[in-house]
């Protein structure tokens, strides 16, 4: 094949946030945006002559197009093999899982998650190491390096691949293989769930469920392990569809945008189940008839139960948390007698524990959970737990839920967005918590007295590197804490997020709204960050 060299201009935005780089498409349509940045990539990289890359992405709006541009950047860096999901699909838990399986080099994810897509919307493009995990900074920074001074790229002169028949073809070197995206995913799930028990669940209809796949790529998935492979009736999934632009909705798997969905699940029919994902499967939200989960407790319910899931019945080795997730599951944790890691925000700083077998269970807030299976955070997979767990207790999801509580105590949270935030004003926020952060400690407020104060920073166990700046946490002696911390995946201004917790070990004030029991500390994280005060706004944008 013809190898052709490209002279380019570097740009000085192709910095990675927390999951990849995001940006506009027409950004990433602009001359050598993506090439520039696939080239820094295999720049940075050691020896990638020979090996193998996966390549998939979420279906998103300039998703295609992308995939045909790195099969020809791959060709011309000397890559040996191409994994490709048909139609260019591939979910991030799926992704991750086919890495692993094949043992790949590492793959490209196409995927700005939960964002919305189409032509005015956005893209991403992550990638991932041969644990089938997210690069951790030291490659995303190299990668950022790489882009500053990048003054050329290399693609190879050939012509458009079929992207929608399964297959192997060949180009000189190259082997390009597009597999089913779907069937090692589909097994995987079988290896860890107790399908024949799920079957008869839903066979049964002691368990009812209606999955919303958000227009997004768990469409697919979710049909046939859920419907094909588990017995559930065809419109148990819903929107199941990959479209673009995700049917003009934002992919993300929370009650404000997947509306119909928490509708059904609050009115007279809910079934006994119902959940979402998001755009590029990674993501979950639980509910059940009348019942929102929040992404903590679910966590700290997987934990507390996991034993009676097939994979996990040995137990757990640990777990781990993001900073901001709240608390719920250290308490199992320590009730268990198993460690409990806190990381920075994003997934790929669970990779390391996983790697090393110091944690089997782990999640986020933002409704991430996964496990040692891969390296991602995995939607479908929480589903499956759930649906397992409901199957072999043989409870609703309140009980399951109000149970977990009367146990351990209710860990009330809350998370408030305020997006597109002009991002002078943002800076300044953060600016104005660091200064106030030596003077709070002893200072009390109403009924809280602040404990510590301070900004996050991680040392990670396992190879000594450091994050620094990873959010600024007041804790309060009562157990309670604010966090705030700006958003690394988003395309418009800054986000500003500000994650509220409490703890409430008086089961007869387990069933409160969140909103009116976190009150007080909503005031003062107003008081501390004055978002409302220096935009002008009234509310958060989103909360969840
Ligand atoms: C957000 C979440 C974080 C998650 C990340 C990627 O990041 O807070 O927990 O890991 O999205 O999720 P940020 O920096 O915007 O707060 V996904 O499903 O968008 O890949
Ligand atoms: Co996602």
């Amino acid at each position: 094949m013809q190898i052709n060299t490209i002279t380019t201009q570097p740009y000085n935005d192709q910095n990675p946030g927390t999951s990849g780089l995001r940006k506009k498409v027409r950004v990433f349509q602009e001359q050598g945006y993506l090439e520039n940045f696939v080239q820094s990539i295999f720049d940075s990289l050691d020896d990638i002559v020979g090996k193998t890359l996966v390549l998939g992405g979420d279906g998103r709006y300039f998703n295609r197009q992308a995939i045909q541009t790195i099969i020809k950047m791959a060709a011309a860096n000397g890559f040996a093999e191409l994994i490709i999901g048909q139609g260019g699909l591939l979910s991030t838990p799926a992704a991750s899982h086919i890495i692993r399986k094949y043992g790949a080099y590492g793959g490209l994810i196409l995927s700005a998650s939960h964002n919305p897509g189409g032509p005015d919307e956005d893209f991403g493009i992550k990638y991932n190491v041969g644990n089938g995990g997210p690069a951790p900074e030291k490659y995303t920074s190299a990668f950022y390096q790489r882009s500053l001074t990048i003054d050329s790229y290399k693609i190879a002169d050939i012509a458009d691949l079929d992207l929608d028949t399964v297959g192997s073809t060949q180009i000189d070197g190259l082997k390009i293989r597009i597999i089913d995206p779907v069937s090692d995913y589909a097994e995987l799930m079988q290896s860890i769930f107790d399908f024949n028990l799920l079957k008869q669940s839903i066979g049964s209809g002691y368990i009812t469920l209606r999955f919303d796949a958000m227009h997004a790529i768990t469409g697919p998935y979710a049909k046939r392990i859920l419907v094909d492979m588990l017995g559930a009736p065809a419109d148990s999934v819903i929107n199941a569809t990959p479209l673009e632009d995700f049917g003009g909705g934002h992919p993300d798997p929370n009650l404000a945008h997947a509306h119909e969905l928490a509708v059904l699940m609050f009115g007279p029919n809910a079934p006994t189940f119902g959940a979402a994902s998001d755009g590029d499967g990674d993501r979950n939200m639980i509910t059940g008839s009348n019942i929102f989960v929040t992404p903590s407790d679910s966590l700290a319910i997987m934990a507390a139960n996991a034993r009676m899931i097939p994979a996990y019945a040995k137990g757990l080795s640990g777990v781990a948390r993001s900073m901001p997730t709240s608390q719920a599951v250290d308490r199992v944790a320590a009730a268990y007698k198993m460690p409990c890691f806190e990381t920075p925000t994003g997934w790929k700083f669970f990779g390391n524990l996983l790697d090393a077998g110091k944690i089997t269970l782990c999640g986020e807030e933002s409704f991430g959970t996964g496990s040692d299976h891969v390296r991602e955070k995995d939607g479908l997979w929480a589903v499956l737990f759930w649906l397992n767990l409901i199957a072999r207790k043989r409870q609703s999801v309140a009980d399951i839920v109000h149970e977990h509580w009367q146990k351990f105590g209710r860990d009330i949270y809350c998370r408030h967005d305020y997006e597109a935030v002009e991002i002078g004003i943002a800076n300044g926020i953060v600016e104005h918590l660091r200064n106030q952060l030596p003077s709070l400690p002893g200072q009390t407020f109403g009924a809280f007295t602040v404990k510590f104060a301070d900004e996050f920073s991680y040392v990670d166990p396992i190879d000594g590197s450091v994050s620094k700046n990873q959010g600024v946490r007041v804790g309060f002696t009562d157990g309670s804490r604010i966090v705030f911390r700006l958003s690394g995946t988003g395309t418009v201004g800054a986000t500003l997020r500000i994650y509220l917790e409490k703890f409430e070990a008086d089961a007869s004030k387990h069933d409160q709204d969140a909103q009116d029991a976190l009150a007080e500390l909503i005031t003062l994280a107003e008081q501390l960050c004055e978002i409302k005060k220096r935009t002008g706004r009234t509310s958060p944008d989103v909360m969840t």
